[in-house]
């Protein structure tokens, strides 16, 4: 299919085919992307660029997987592993600057907390901190918790968000295909089954991220096959806010390459992502991954939203990242308005807290 074709579509508001998304994959006319991107964002989010005053927590590292694109899990006893009590994390939260309205929490699979631990954690962050909300554990966490817990998936969130927990952020999604899947990551929940969790927290009123880790050995198909398994969940479900393409970052993995994903690479994926995925709002640039600029030249590729000023965010910096890991909220708004886009602070769930025009 043609790009001209596609444009046409794009114009005519028409959902875009698999075909149509491995042409844009197989493009090399990135501007060609960028203006339907574009198009599609400024359609939906206007000028606007939206991010969040947030700090990231992982209590722990130590992880019954082992996957072979993370550099951040070890195993217990491991050189390098380590775990935080409650009251670490109460101290860690304790340091976020005063405006930090979210806390995004995410670890490994611990071999031996119980599922009361989780609990517990959930309620010490929501009696000190009632107005920071809970962005916390992803579906394969979330998965694992069930199976502590004893109790079905959908108990598992309802007893997690009656202690505190305020939706579910987008990771572990990896890529869908099955093959590649076991490959990365043979002990993981199937692509399937994490589905079957962010559809089960959409159900009971959680709504969530989604993700999609590239740059590996995936194909164009792959990545394809992926965007639109999400786009047929939402369009069930409605529960997605974001969406998030995450950059493999190599170093200290067991998948060797020799380089970064290239800009080239990651703005495209932005754009195609942006084009397939019609039904999801935002389209975010994590900027931890991608660096400072190519997340603001991802302003005309299709993105309205940079994540937040994250804080020592560690699965990226194992795997060879090499941000400062923290922006203050007036290098964030800095960024979006030397792009000529207007930076609107906002909450986990996109309310607006503040726009600075
Ligand atoms: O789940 C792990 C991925 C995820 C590597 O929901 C890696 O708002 C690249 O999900 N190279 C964590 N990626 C990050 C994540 C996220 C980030 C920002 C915002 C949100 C959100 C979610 O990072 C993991 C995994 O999928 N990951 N190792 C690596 N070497």
């Amino acid at each position: 299919m043609p790009i001209e074709l596609i444009h046409h579509k794009v114009l005519a508001g028409e959902r875009l085919s698999r075909e149509d998304g491995i042409a844009l994959f197989r493009s090399h006319d990135l501007l060609a992307l960028g203006r339907m991107a574009s198009h599609v964002a400024l359609q939906k989010n206007g000028n606007r660029v939206y991010f969040v005053q947030n700090m990231h927590i992982n209590p722990t590292n130590i992880c019954v997987n082992r996957c072979k694109f993370c550099a951040f899990s070890r195993s217990r006893g491991e050189a390098g592993a380590y775990e935080m009590s409650i009251e670490d994390i109460l101290q860690k939260a304790r340091s976020a600057q005063p405006g930090v309205r979210e806390f995004h929490i995410v670890s490994g699979l611990h071999p031996d907390l119980p599922f009361s631990w989780y609990i517990d954690m959930l309620n010490a962050l929501r009696r000190e901190f009632p107005h920071i909300h809970l962005k916390a554990f992803t579906a394969v966490e979330i998965d694992y918790l069930s199976k502590l817990s004893g109790l079905s998936v959908r108990d598992t969130l309802m007893k997690l968000n009656e202690a505190g927990l305020g939706s579910l952020p987008g990771g572990g999604a990896e890529i869908f295909a099955p093959g590649v899947r076991n490959t990365l990551c043979a002990e993981k929940i199937s692509g399937a089954r994490w589905l079957e969790v962010m559809e089960t927290a959409h159900r009971i009123g959680l709504r969530s991220n989604a993700t999609m880790l590239y740059g590996h050995i995936e194909s164009i198909e792959d990545r394809v096959d992926h965007l639109l398994t999400l786009r047929e969940l939402q369009d069930r479900t409605g529960g997605f806010n974001a969406f998030i393409p995450l950059s493999f970052h190599s170093q200290n993995t067991e998948i060797k390459k020799a380089a970064f994903t290239t800009g080239f690479d990651d703005l495209k994926t932005l754009a195609v992502s942006r084009l397939l995925l019609d039904n999801i709002d935002h389209i975010k640039a994590y900027w931890i991954m991608l660096g400072e600029k190519i997340t603001q030249v991802s302003l005309s590729f299709g993105v309205d939203d940079i994540d937040g000023t994250v804080v020592e965010e560690r699965i990226t910096k194992m795997a060879g990242g090499t941000t400062e890991g923290i922006m203050t909220k007036n290098e964030l708004i800095d960024l979006i308005c030397t792009a000529g886009r207007t930076p609107v602070e906002r909450d986990t769930l996109y309310g607006t807290v503040r726009i600075w025009d």
